[in-house]
């Protein structure tokens, strides 16, 4: 059975980006394959965030993953800090990996810009993130569009140290959806969904009610030249809702426009689909807020799973670059 490996920040609110972007992929994966998920609270070091906030928002984060509909039965669901071999990994890998390929990363140039200290550990979050992949021997990985170049850096890594020191990693598949792999900013469509950009109006949170997401869908910036047609680049405020739409009710965003005159008649039935795709997610996130000792057990049983997995491959790795093995006893 192929090996699926994602994670999620904890750094805000989980949107419908992050849903429709990844975690259905993830819930879909499920059924025919290995699947590890992961909160990546370290990765949230990478920027500013309150110690409490972070530690409350990984607890969300995980249970928001069942809501969104992982089953623990199935999958492997866990926080990265728990698995002390991905900073150990991380370390090898950054022996591996070159300051010049860091530095074309969009995505550190897009946070980095405009701060007066970036941290190193902005910079090196790419390979954090191949650690995160390759310890899990990882053969397809679910991300958003905006996550392929990681992707990519994770890929060039595995092959070089598997060049270097002989085959020790699988090298990993970006599977990035066809249609909703970058979910626009309601109020800004010239950006992606966020959680840690401030849009109250552009951005849908996964949990939100029926009644913000018809006001946020209604108030949706499109143009001012009536034409119905999926454009992504000329209209891509017209284009987001189409896509979205398509998403939710399987079709293809084109086939959708066809469908349609008037942007206020498209607008009302995307809100109504986006009701109704989430409201699973809503009922069971309100179910699991009821019994926080439920995430716990799923966390502390994913923790023990995964770190069985990933210690061997990290072992494998230590011995390929030359570490001689401990033998100190630990109790
Ligand atoms: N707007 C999006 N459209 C489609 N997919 C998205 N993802 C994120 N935003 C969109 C995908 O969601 C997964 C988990 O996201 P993450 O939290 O690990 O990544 P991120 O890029 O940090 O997400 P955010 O919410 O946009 O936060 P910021 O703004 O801090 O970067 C990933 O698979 C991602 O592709």
């Amino acid at each position: 059975m192929q090996r699926v490996f994602s994670g999620v920040q904890p750094s805000g609110d989980f949107h419908l980006g992050n849903y429709v972007g990844a975690f259905r992929q993830w819930v879909a994966d499920q059924a025919d394959h290995d699947t590890f998920y992961c909160v990546v609270d370290l990765h949230a070091l990478t920027e500013e965030i309150d110690p409490a906030y972070l530690r409350g928002k990984t607890f969300e984060a995980a249970r928001n993953l069942l809501a969104a509909g992982l089953d623990p039965k199935v999958s492997t669901i866990f926080v990265q800090s728990h698995v002390p071999d991905h900073p150990r990994l991380t370390w090898l890998l950054e022996c591996t990996a070159s300051m010049g390929e860091l530095r074309r990363m969009t995505q550190f140039k897009a946070k980095g810009r405009g701060q007066e200290t970036v941290r190193v550990g902005l910079f090196t979050y790419p390979v954090l993130m191949a650690a995160d992949i390759l310890l899990y021997d990882a053969d397809r990985v679910p991300v958003g569009e905006d996550q392929r170049q990681h992707l990519e850096l994770a890929r060039e890594v595995a092959q070089r140290f598997n060049t270097r020191y002989g085959e020790t990693f699988v090298v990993p598949e970006a599977a990035v959806p066809r249609v909703g792999a970058r979910v626009l900013d309601l109020q800004h469509p010239d950006r992606k969904m966020s959680k840690s950009v401030e849009s109250p109006l552009g951005t849908i949170a996964m949990l939100d009610g029926p009644e913000d997401i018809e006001r946020k869908v209604r108030k949706a910036v499109t143009d001012t030249d009536g034409e119905m047609r999926y454009a992504p680049d000329e209209k891509p405020g017209l284009a987001n809702l189409l896509a979205l739409l398509a998403v939710a009710t399987g079709r293809r965003p084109d086939v959708v426009a066809a469908g349609y005159t008037r942007y206020g008649d498209l607008k009302r039935d995307v809100a109504e689909a986006l009701v109704e795709m989430l409201r699973p997610v809503r009922e069971r996130a309100a179910a699991l807020a009821a019994d926080p000792g439920a995430v716990e057990e799923v966390l502390s049983a994913g923790a023990a799973r995964a770190h069985e997995i990933a210690s061997v491959t990290y072992a494998r790795a230590a011995s390929a670059v030359g570490l001689l093995p401990s033998t100190a006893r630990r109790s």
